[in-house]
């Protein structure tokens, strides 16, 4: 079947597309047109409705991908607001620094919630990957997209954009959800 990558975002359409070049699936990118608002209030609910709205508006099985970074010392923010957070991705980290200066506390985690749905919007398979990590001081590292420049994993004294691609992808939020979700889809495929 031909499956719709629901997501605006050209770093994650990278991203998905490595975890799912392997699967039987043939990958086509969302409509540009088509923009779900995101009215969940969980990382979950969030990739469900965007999953099910596309899948449902066009006819065809779609995956989708609501992620955020979570931070202890902010009380969770920006976690489901970490797009809203600021208008580009330098604004946004310029914002989260700001917010975190003379803070000792940087711990964080990284969410990945995935859902995959069938082309009459029913939710076929949903999970979701965390990584834990901490708030560097300032951005290092010109890899990934995002907030990755100042996503520190202590466990590889590096942040996301300084780890190579295949790092990131299997230690990252987003490559446990994948982990998870990537058997499913193989058994999706001859439903
Ligand atoms: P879609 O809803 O169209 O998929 P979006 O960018 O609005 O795209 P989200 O609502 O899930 O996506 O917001 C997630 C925010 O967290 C957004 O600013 C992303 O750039 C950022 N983000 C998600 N995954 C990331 C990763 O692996 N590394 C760095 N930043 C990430």
């Amino acid at each position: 079947h031909c499956l719709i990558v629901a997501t605006g975002n050209p770093g994650k359409v990278q991203e998905m597309s490595a975890y799912l070049a392997e699967t039987p699936w043939e990958l086509k990118l969302k409509p540009a047109s088509l923009e779900i608002e995101e009215t969940g209030s969980t990382f979950l609910e969030n990739a469900a409705l965007k999953a099910s709205q596309v899948a449902a508006a066009t006819g065809e099985w779609a995956i989708a991908d609501d992620s955020g970074l979570q931070v202890n010392a902010l009380g969770g923010a920006p976690g489901l607001y970490s797009a809203r957070y600021g208008k580009s991705d330098a604004e946004r980290i310029a914002r989260l620094l700001r917010e975190m200066e003379g803070q000792t506390d940087r711990r964080a985690q990284f969410v990945c919630a995935v859902a995959i749905a069938r082309p009459n919007g029913s939710i076929a398979f949903q999970t979701e990957g965390i990584c834990p990590g901490e708030i560097a001081t300032s951005p290092a590292g010109a890899g990934g997209f995002g907030y990755d420049p100042i996503f520190y994993v202590p466990e590889y004294s590096m942040t996301y954009a300084e780890m190579p691609p295949d790092l990131k992808h299997r230690i990252s939020h987003r490559g446990l959800a994948f982990a998870a979700l990537l058997p499913e889809l193989e058994r999706l495929a001859d439903e």
